[in-house]
């Protein structure tokens, strides 16, 4: 936060700063497309596209704007709705135990069309497994650092201070079992914990983890939304953001939801080096529970603010069809990548 305090308008970073690529590759109107462009310029020292020929408010055919990650490597899409419930067993009390293998791994990942980043996962994606469960439930995570350094899991929830995911720390080659009982029911995250914790979080190390209550929720649409950003260049400061990883993908490949139906999505904030992340709805309003752990009561708004491992289950339905964006409501972090679509289709008929 400090050296973005610092930095003056028109002051260079050692390298190139993201308002450098901000400055050359945002037009007018164009800004978000064009700003993919700038995404694409970011990976110095590669074969990824250049800026030239950026910057012209009549020319939104910029390179990051075109074409899409490889989809092999990590589909955004699927990811929405990709929930991990483990393998299911019962115990001889009669409860419900859940098993997920969970596999640190170093992995290059695709933020934005020839854009890389060198990636610390969880079994391979950024984020890791949505983990899914019900409150009451015996989960076992069995863990092996299958990566360079050495990391842990913490999740976020009430269990033992053993099976916190702190001190025990799990070096390269290692593992661990964390084991305990589901609990409260709400939406939560997972991550590392490995010191140093902002370099172990940016990496990549983190995940969504959700607690069902008992009696559930009400039927919808479902989907998972961590927010995010990548430090490119290494300066501090992230040169993409996003929603689950990828620069624009939802604005490219808009969230299709129908008109009249519930929608609830769980948003979380594991963005680095920013204190704040925020989503913003077009055309409509949501309900916000805040770490969604009471189903009752909730706030009716359009704009949310989380910090660092903060998180809520937003709720809403569309009474008109069409295209409506979704984004950061710092207009920075939209440019960046932050920004996606959801259209509101008729409903089918039966
Ligand atoms: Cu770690």
């Amino acid at each position: 936060m400090g050296d973005k305090q610092d930095e003056k308008p028109g002051q260079a970073h050692a390298g190139i700063s993201r308002r450098d690529l901000l400055r050359s590759g945002v037009a007018g109107a164009v800004g978000l497309a064009a700003g993919a462009g700038a995404l694409a310029g970011s990976r110095l020292g590669n074969d990824a596209p250049t800026l030239s020929g950026a910057g012209s408010a009549h020319d939104p055919g910029l390179a990051g704007a075109k074409g899409d990650v490889d989809p092999e490597g990590f589909d955004a899409t699927a990811f929405l709705k990709n929930f991990d419930y483990g393998s299911v067993s019962t115990l001889p009390s009669g409860q419900i135990q859940r098993e997920y293998e969970i596999t640190a791994v170093d992995r290059e990942i695709e933020v934005a069309p020839g854009v890389y980043f060198a990636a610390w996962t969880y079994n391979g994606t950024v984020p890791g497994p949505t983990i899914r469960c019900t409150e009451g439930d015996r989960l076992k995570v069995n863990f092996t650092n299958a990566g360079s350094h050495p990391h842990t899991i913490h999740f976020h929830g009430i269990h033992a201070a053993e099976m916190d995911g702190v001190f025990e720390i799990v070096e390269p080659g290692q593992s661990f079992v964390y084991e305990f009982d589901a609990a409260p029911m709400g939406f939560h995250l997972y991550h590392c914990h490995a010191i140093p914790l902002k370099r172990h979080v940016h990496k990549g190390l983190y995940g969504a983890f959700i607690i069902d209550p008992r009696e559930g929720r009400p039927e919808a649409n479902e989907m998972l939304m961590l927010m995010n950003g990548f430090d490119t260049n290494f300066d501090g400061d992230n040169e993409v953001y996003a929603v689950n990883t990828v620069a624009f993908h939802y604005q490219k490949h808009p969230i299709e939801i129908e008109q009249g139906e519930l929608v609830r999505v769980y948003l979380g904030n594991m963005t680095e080096f920013d204190v704040l992340n925020s989503f913003h709805l077009h055309g409509n309003f949501f309900r916000l529970y805040r770490t969604g752990t009471d189903l009752e009561r909730y706030e009716f708004t359009d704009t949310v603010m989380l910090c660092q491992g903060e998180r809520a289950v937003l709720e809403f339905t569309y009474d008109y069809p069409g295209k409506y964006m979704f984004h950061a409501h710092q207009s920075e972090f939209a440019e960046l990548g932050w920004s996606g679509i959801f259209d509101v289709k008729p409903p089918t008929l039966v």
